[in-house]
């Protein structure tokens, strides 16, 4: 089996992070020659599908090339031809073609986290080192602009939902026309919002692609969007009640309790579902000294915990689970969301903002943001199939919110058995946002290759397999990356299997453990 060397994943780019200043070369005047079978250059300048290509030009083998001036360098293994464009007027597109003899017959789309605006430049190399035509777009805007959401509804509809679909199209064409030959099948992949990327593509265009990864999409992000202004505003208004510290405290005791109860002290909880962690056991008092909490804190720090209510007291999400780190960081998403695309104020400090009213203000103004449609019987129906994931320790989007996805959907499609037969859903324990966390968190999602290439370590293969040969994907085995090297692999059982410790061996071996029900 091919064994690839590890990449530290960090899907740092997948968080829109990275602030890809992106240039495109302007479109040569020169009229479009015909092309030739992979003839890179002829394809400057020729429109083809939705796509205007603005350069095409061969990049060859080197120890460290850049896609853009502030992008991490990487390894050129094999030659490909660069193609960049434009669909429509700004929706910029990357696709990477390589040399026709090595060409895998299939196309790969790779999405985009956070609010976009920038290129998965790590599936992108990923996809074509395994012969992939490997596409990705930035939906319409760069993340360098900051007020790219004020109240233009092309962009927004082009972020939710309409350039992932564009790039489908453009890319397919293209790769038609340099191989003359059009991809035989079609594969999606992303994480965190890159992951919503998929759900849509699944839900609204299910002839897109025949087989999808999604990471942590949040179905319901107008939901999760306003959660995440309402713990920006809760916090505000108490300046300087919680340190860091305490937040940290209330996570480390809580994934302590949690890890215990699943019979394997191992600093992971295989289900955090099923566990009772009450903060108020770490207020100050008789029974707690040292690092202890004052009765105001517990009872503001477990209000981030409990469902977030609107103002009728009606419960709009299901909370976060014991041993989840609140996230500290500001989500620069959600000020934006609510000031420019609701209220078109790019100065808006959070007045006036309701959980009900801000609900229905989000889901005016961006009508295809959430990813929440259960019916995917266009996709089942096409020999779809589809590989979510989602780390049970994610501060940003609430793992609860996808199983309560998932459950939906078997309902909708007749039952779990039904929707088996084209979805299978891993959670990941111990994993935060898309990766990191104590848990093993490499298993050939979203952004790099697990570090053995095979059905039962990398989900891109058991994708392949499910699609191209149809076997179902079982077992995945993760595993941990310290130092490049590889120290601990744990089983990713389908969802609702959880992983159950055999009794023996190390905890820190997957082989220790059994997958089961219940
Ligand atoms: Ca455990």
């Amino acid at each position: 089996m091919p064994v690839r060397s590890a990449t530290a994943a960090s899907v740092g780019l997948l968080l829109a992070g990275a602030a890809a200043a992106w240039i495109l070369t302007p479109a040569p005047s020169a009229p479009p020659r015909a092309a030739t079978v992979g003839d890179c250059s002829s394809l400057a300048g020729r429109r083809l599908g939705p796509a205007r290509i603005t350069s095409a030009e061969t990049i060859g083998p080197q120890g460290a090339w850049s896609a853009a001036p502030n992008e991490r360098p990487i390894t050129v293994a094999v030659p490909f031809c660069r193609v960049q464009g434009v669909m429509e007027k700004e929706m910029a597109f990357e696709l990477w073609l390589p040399q026709a003899a090595v060409w895998n017959g299939k196309f790969l789309g790779a999405g985009v986290g956070g609010d976009a605006g920038a290129f998965n430049l790590r599936d992108l190399p990923r996809g074509v080192a395994r012969g992939y035509a490997s596409a990705t777009t930035d939906t319409g805007h760069k993340s360098s602009d900051s007020t790219w959401m004020m109240g233009d509804p092309d962009r927004l509809a082009n972020y939710t939902h309409r350039a992932n679909h564009l790039l489908a199209q453009a890319g397919k064409a293209i790769t038609a026309a340099y191989y003359a030959k059009a991809p035989r099948l079609s594969y999606f992949i992303g994480c965190s919002g890159g992951g919503r990327q998929g759900l849509k593509e699944m839900q609204a265009y299910p002839a897109d692609y025949d087989g999808i990864i999604a990471g942590a999409p949040g179905p319901k992000t107008p939901e999760m969007t306003v959660r995440r202004m309402w713990e920006i505003l809760r916090r505000d208004a108490r300046p300087g009640l919680m340190a860091p510290a305490d937040w940290a405290l209330i996570a480390e005791e809580g994934a302590k309790t949690c890890d215990r109860e699943d019979g394997v002290a191992d600093g992971v909880a295989e289900d955090p579902q099923t566990c009772r962690f009450d903060p108020a056991v770490l207020q100050c008092g008789k029974e707690r000294t040292g690092r202890c909490l004052s009765a105001e804190q517990v009872e503001f720090a477990g209000g981030f915990y409990s469902p977030m209510k609107d103002e009728a007291g009606r419960a709009i999400d299901g909370g976060l689970l014991p041993g989840v780190l609140v996230d500290s960081g500001r989500s620069r998403l959600a000020p934006a969301t609510f000031g420019q695309a609701v209220r078109r104020d790019t100065n808006w400090n959070g007045a006036g903002f309701s959980v009900a009213g801000d609900l229905k203000a989000i889901k005016r103004v961006m009508p295809d943001l959430a990813a929440d449609k259960t019916d995917l019987s266009a996709f089942e129906r096409r020999g779809g199939k589809a590989i979510l994931y989602h780390g049970w320790m994610d501060p940003a989007v609430a793992a609860r919110m996808m199983l309560a996805y998932s459950d939906d959907v078997a309902k909708t499609m007749g039952g779990k058995a039904t929707a088996d037969r084209f979805m299978r859903l891993y959670m990941v324990p111990g994993m935060g946002h898309c990766a990191g966390g104590p848990g093993a968190d490499q298993f050939g999602g979203a952004g790099s290759d697990a570090p053995t290439v095979d059905a039962s370590h990398d989900m891109l293969t058991a994708l392949e397999d499910w699609v191209e040969k149809g076997r179902a994907p079982q077992t995945i085995v993760a595993s941990k990356i310290t130092g490049g090297r590889v120290v601990r692999t744990h089983p990713l059982c389908p969802y609702p299997a959880r992983a159950r410790y055999s009794g023996k061996g190390s905890p820190d071996d997957a082989a220790s453990y059994t997958c089961a029900r219940g």
